[in-house]
């Protein structure tokens, strides 16, 4: 896969694409992971990339046509690499994806999905709006990680790329694959511990002393159970869950709620 970023500060990424698992994977080459400041593509002397909205109102707007043509040269880099190295032509067609507080939340679904891509081009900006014909007519894709605000779009696209480049084949290790995401069927983990057993005072539930597999595995599900429905009901709703768990769960509602039980 490879990916570009437009930013006008690139030496905010240099830390995480080279260190821990982005690093590793982009020196197995199963990533390419470069930015690219658009302010290099500006097309005037002064090299400014925004500029006044028009009709007036505070603020700057980032004109269209660096980040045009910044998006369209690594889109052409992106093809001739391709053509080099004799592929199927797959000419073009990358995703555009904008940072921006306005965007589709960005989700593990979408993670998957971007992760399917062979070209990724982000763009990020700071504060200043974009002009409306960026999003109409370079655009692909427009994303925000979450309700609260920064100050660019550096780090949520460092969120999104560390999201997607985990899921490319070959970069995790088999211990802690991308498969252990969906054995856990959309529930919270369950309770860790490790030695000492007694810590301060403080026990490791017997349970998991004990060595029963069967029994552990039984009680580490109903901790995950029990504190997805603590801590985040709302992913209940799309868990696969056994006709037992459901019933367990109607229960310890109606019990959360102070209804009388049902019998047996
Ligand atoms: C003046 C209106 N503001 C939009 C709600 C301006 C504005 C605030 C913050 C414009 C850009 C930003 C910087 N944030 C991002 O670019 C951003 C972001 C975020 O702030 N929170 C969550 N996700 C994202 S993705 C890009």
């Amino acid at each position: 896969m490879r990916i570009d970023v437009l930013t006008l500060f690139p030496e905010m990424f240099d830390g995480v694409f080279g260190s821990s698992i982005l690093g590793k994977a982009r020196d197995k080459g199963l990533v390419s992971l470069s930015t690219v400041n658009f302010r290099d593509y500006a097309n005037n002397k002064h090299n400014t990339v925004d500029d006044t909205p028009y009709g007036g109102g505070g603020g700057m707007v980032l004109k269209p046509e660096p980040i045009f043509a910044a998006v369209e040269d690594v889109v052409r880099q992106a093809s001739e690499q391709e053509s080099a190295r004799d592929e199927e032509s797959g000419t073009g067609k990358a995703r555009v994806v904008l940072m921006c507080p306005q965007g589709e939340k960005f989700t593990q679904a979408k993670a998957r999905e971007l992760a399917a891509e062979e070209h990724l081009v982000f763009i990020c900006g700071h504060y200043e709006g974009y002009d409306e014909r960026i999003r109409e007519h370079l655009v692909t894709d427009e994303l925000s990680i979450g309700d609260y605000v920064l100050t660019g779009g550096e780090l949520p696209a460092m969120v999104v790329i560390d999201a997607v480049v985990r899921l490319l084949p070959g970069v995790l290790g088999n211990e802690q694959s991308a498969v252990r995401d969906s054995f856990s069927d959309g529930l919270l983990e369950y309770p860790h511990y490790t030695r000492p057993p007694v810590f301060r005072g403080w026990k490791v539930p017997d349970m998991l002393l004990s060595g029963h597999h069967a029994e552990i595995e039984k009680w580490r599900r109903a901790q995950s159970l029990a504190r997805t429905l603590a801590r985040r009901p709302d992913l209940l709703e799309s868990a696969e869950l056994s006709d037992k768990e459901r019933q367990w769960l109607a229960s310890e509602r109606a019990r959360l709620s102070g209804e009388a039980p049902e019998p047996d």
